[in-house]
């Protein structure tokens, strides 16, 4: 065996200090490798500003890791000897070190898996792959937990999470208030402007993030996104700056307006904090732990701590377990079998819906949008026009600074386009009109009349939500969370019928 040093390869999604891979080793006797590599920037075009994020703060943390005695081999993406590819990357660094063993924390999705799976048959030095205790539930834990069910529900294993972690329950263990879930609390719609409303801090880019910016702007030049307004957190201390005007700010009404959407206000009271709990800058539990405490000292009502420790040791951890037990064939799905090619106005905003002009174009600007604008704007538009759930997969992994596939391939496959036939959620997440009026100030500014179903100024969403019920009424009439629509459906006049249809028809000949 080699005298060498530990090799910890360090990936972009696992900038955290309290990483087991790290962990692992003796600070002395390791080398840190971090590589930017071609193939992770394109296997998909990220847009501009995720890819300028994930870049600088993996040269921020290569910093931060070298303050705290860290020896780090950082790879830059324009080294003329990159290789491109994790592999070709860690080949290389074998090379110069000589390493006794490679110590490497788990990746994130199949395809990293199976890169680091074959590191074993290809280095001559030991490769142990730790995992990822960054997740409060281990593959092996959620597979048994599935096992033991028929179905799979978030509301069950969230339950489960309160319980291991403790959060929001009372001395007798009990949910604190009495109830897990306050989400009947949580659907007040848009206010109006008089409230004043928080903002995100703006980071203005170091010249370290500048330089990241310049390279991404000249390499990535017909990849989505703007770079103009980049203003993303890229080291943990502003992470955690971010964390606390968050939990000041915006985590008091986080509840309450949590499906709310506004013209011109892409942030309302979310956190904007997804960025950084994915690429390891900020602790998932130390955040839920810091909202707990806000709740008990009397700062922030309790649906609005519930709702957001939820989304995260519920929704979060819950779509990983999917993600992981379903297996690598999961994006394959198409349960509804969708075909349409997703239109070009997906990556220009330009379209007269307004609704999807805002939320394309707050997404080409900021690579984000809130969850309800991706679940019931883009995602729904895509599942009652019947877009290739593939296509908006890719889409999705594309546009927002948070995507990695472990999260977003569940949210999108499953949750948004029931593409996993109802593994995931227990109905499609389909709406006309009527339910994007109600949380949103959108139609009023929209060229389109929202109570209308035909006619040249109809909102297309009512036809094509017509339209997807009657498509797909021999996969999901049968489901009772479906009886209403297929109730109301069956009651239209026939005249009405063929006239909505016809008016789908139309609309989708027209898409491109
Ligand atoms: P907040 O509204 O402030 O929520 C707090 C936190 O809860 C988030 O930061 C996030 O960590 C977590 N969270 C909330 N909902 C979910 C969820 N459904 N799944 C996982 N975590 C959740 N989230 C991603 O992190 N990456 C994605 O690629 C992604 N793709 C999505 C695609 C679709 C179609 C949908 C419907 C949702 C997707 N989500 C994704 C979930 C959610 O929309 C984002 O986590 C959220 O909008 C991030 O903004 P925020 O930090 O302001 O969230
Ligand atoms: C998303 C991304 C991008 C754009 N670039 C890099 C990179 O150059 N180097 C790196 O280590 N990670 C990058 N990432 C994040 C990885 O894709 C992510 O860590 C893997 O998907 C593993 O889950
Ligand atoms: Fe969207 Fe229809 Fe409202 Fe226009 S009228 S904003 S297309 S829901």
């Amino acid at each position: 065996m080699s005298d060498g040093p530990f090799l910890v390869p360090v990936l972009g999604d696992q900038l955290s200090h309290d990483l087991a891979s790290l962990r692992a080793v003796d600070r002395d006797g390791a080398v840190v490798l971090m590589m930017e590599v071609a193939d992770e920037t394109t296997y998909v075009k990220h847009h501009k500003a995720k890819i300028a994020f994930i870049l600088s703060a993996m040269r921020h943390h290569a910093e931060a890791l070298r303050k705290d005695g860290w020896t780090v081999d950082y790879v830059v993406l324009d080294d003329r000897a990159n290789s491109g590819s994790f592999t070709g990357e860690v080949a290389r660094a074998v090379e110069r070190h000589r390493p006794r063993a490679i110590h490497v924390t788990e990746a994130g999705e199949w395809r990293v898996r199976a890169m680091l799976d074959s590191w074993t048959d290809r280095f001559d030095c030991p490769v142990t792959i730790h995992e990822d205790d960054r997740f409060l539930c281990s593959h092996a834990e959620f597979d048994s937990w599935a096992a033991a069910r028929k179905q799979m529900r978030m509301e069950f294993f969230y339950r489960d999470m309160r319980r291991r972690t403790g959060l929001l329950l009372d001395a007798n263990g009990q949910p604190e208030g009495g109830q897990w879930n306050y989400d009947a609390e949580n659907r007040k719609p848009a206010p109006g402007r008089d409230l004043l409303m928080p903002q995100p801090i703006r980071f203005r880019p170091d010249a370290v993030t500048k330089a990241v910016i310049d390279m991404v702007a000249e390499r990535f030049a017909d990849h989505i996104g703007r770079l103009d307004l980049f203003h993303f957190a890229v080291t943990r201390e502003e992470a955690l700056r971010q964390q606390k005007r968050f939990l000041d700010e915006a985590l008091p009404r986080f509840g309450d307006y949590q499906d709310a959407m506004l013209t011109g206000e892409p942030f309302l009271w979310h956190s904007i904090l997804s960025p950084y709990i994915n690429a390891g800058l900020l602790d998932p539990l130390a955040l839920c732990r810091a909202v707990e405490e806000r709740y008990r000292a009397g700062k922030v009502p309790l649906n609005c701590a519930e709702g957001f420790i939820r989304q995260i040791i519920g929704w979060r951890e819950f779509v990983r377990g999917v993600y992981w037990h379903e297996g690598p064939d999961y994006g394959a799905r198409n349960a509804l079998g969708a075909k349409r090619d997703l239109p070009g106005f997906y990556w220009t905003g330009e379209t007269d819906m307004h609704c999807m002009a805002e939320a394309i174009g707050q997404t080409i600007d900021h690579a984000y949008a809130h969850h309800i604008q991706r679940l019931m704007i883009t995602g729904n538009f895509a599942l009652i026009a019947g877009i290739d759930p593939h296509q908006v997969h890719v889409w999705y992994l594309e546009v927002y600074a948070d995507a990695y596939e472990w999260v977003e391939m569940p949210n999108v496959v499953g949750m948004s386009q029931f593409a996993d036939g109802g593994l995931l959620g227990s109905k499609p997440y389909a709406a006309g009109g009527a339910y994007i009026n109600r949380m949103s100030d959108y139609c009023r500014g929209c060229r389109y009349d929202v109570k209308k179903r035909v006619g040249e100024d109809a909102c297309p969403f009512n036809a094509l939500y017509w339209d997807f019920i009657a498509r797909n009424a021999r996969t999901l009439a049968r489901n009772p969370r479906m009886a209403m629509p297929y109730r109301n459906w069956d009651r239209m006049k026939e005249e009405d019928r063929v006239a909505t249809r016809e008016q789908a028809a139309r609309f989708l000949d027209a898409l491109r």
